[in-house]
């Protein structure tokens, strides 16, 4: 049995042509890998609103596929779900919509399927009265939430706040593979004979869920084995904090535009000391004209800059940055670290002379 598992791409009216041009992409490789299953760990949609707008266009590319697809609710998928209910949505006729609460199994294609969809707790599993796996069958759950033992809290995110399972809900029920959902992140991790995966969100949904995105190709038979599969019309995200020159220069050379694509997501943060922050403005102004169209989303920031009036005339100063022109390397990675350089010297000199006024 060869199965897609994807996970949290989370399809939505404000982002609609990316998100839904990701879904083309998982169905292309769904008919290219010849997978007999395509599986949505969740999130499939960004709130129930979107759900609702975009559940025909979800129907009608789905609908190209002659392959079952099991779709999980995730958390995303029912917010502001209000009085209404996800099993009274049509997904389309080979969609099978894992709604029941708190569990439900079902066999296909010699598999059982053990599918958790999205609760806030879970607490008492141990008392779910799921059968005992069948002699010489394979067990795949499905299920969206956050891994306790898996998690790393990276901060600034709500991921890990509700949903919270342990590993022992699947080693409990006997499965051998557990398709994930709801951690952005990639990751995988063995618990026994279970074998846990996150294969990260299907696109870039918001910032700093960076690396490529994809979906997990599984193949299921005597042994289970996982390749991920990258989506190239994702995208990826991109974030470069660079070191702004006095006179509010941004030298984005180590930021290497000329790889950046038309899905990419570019994050650019300056930092460092500069003389007037109206220039880097003007300069961010400039670089956002230049490269708004060429990528998906790009964002300018200076968020720690700090100013430091009439710095550069200070002889303690221009001896520093003319030392530091003359060792200009020829390498680009070299020159990140010589931008570098230059904040860092140039922070040590303010500060020595505020310390003089103190
Ligand atoms: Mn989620």
């Amino acid at each position: 049995m060869k199965m897609i598992h994807c996970a949290d791409l989370h399809l939505s009216e404000d982002e609609k042509e990316y998100a839904l041009s990701v879904l083309d992409a998982i169905v292309a490789v769904t008919v290219e890998e010849k997978a007999d299953l395509l599986v949505f760990a969740g999130d499939v949609f960004n709130t129930f609103h979107d759900v609702e707008i975009l559940s025909g266009e979800f129907r009608k590319r789905v609908g190209t596929l002659t392959c079952d697809v099991l779709v999980l609710p995730g958390n995303h998928d029912l917010q502001g779900i209000g009085a209404n209910k996800i099993d009274r949505v049509d997904f389309g006729n080979q969609v099978i919509a894992l709604t029941q609460q708190p569990f439900q199994l079902i066999e296909r294609c010699g598999v059982e399927f053990l599918a958790i969809p999205f609760q806030r707790s879970l607490k008492d599993y141990v008392n779910w009265p799921v059968p005992p796996k069948a002699p010489g069958k394979r067990r795949v759950a499905i299920a969206h939430g956050t891994v306790a033992d898996m998690a790393i809290y990276t901060g600034g995110s709500d991921e890990v706040e509700d949903g919270a399972m342990d590993s022992n809900i699947f080693t409990r029920f006997q499965a051998d593979y557990v398709a994930m959902g709801h951690i952005h992140g990639r990751r995988f991790q063995s618990f026994g004979s279970t074998l846990i995966h996150y294969p990260g969100s299907a696109r870039v949904w918001r910032q700093h869920e960076d690396g490529p995105r994809g979906v997990n190709l599984v193949t299921i038979d005597d042994r289970v084995a996982v390749e991920f599969r990258e989506l190239k019309s994702s995208g990826q995200y991109y974030h470069y904090a660079i070191p702004v020159s006095l006179d509010g220069k941004i030298d984005i050379a180590p930021a290497v535009a000329e790889g950046w694509g038309i899905k990419d997501w570019v994050s650019i943060e300056c930092l460092g000391i500069v003389e007037d922050q109206g220039l880097v403005v003007q300069a961010e102004e400039a670089l956002r004209k230049q490269y708004k169209s060429r990528v998906r989303k790009f964002n300018i920031d200076h968020p720690g800059l700090s100013i430091a009036a009439g710095i550069a005339a200070h002889p303690l100063a221009e001896k520093f940055l003319e030392i530091w022109k003359g060792k200009e390397p020829v390498d680009p990675k070299g020159r990140e670290i010589w931008l570098k350089a230059r904040e860092l010297g140039l922070i040590a000199i303010k500060e020595e002379l505020e310390s003089r006024h103190d």
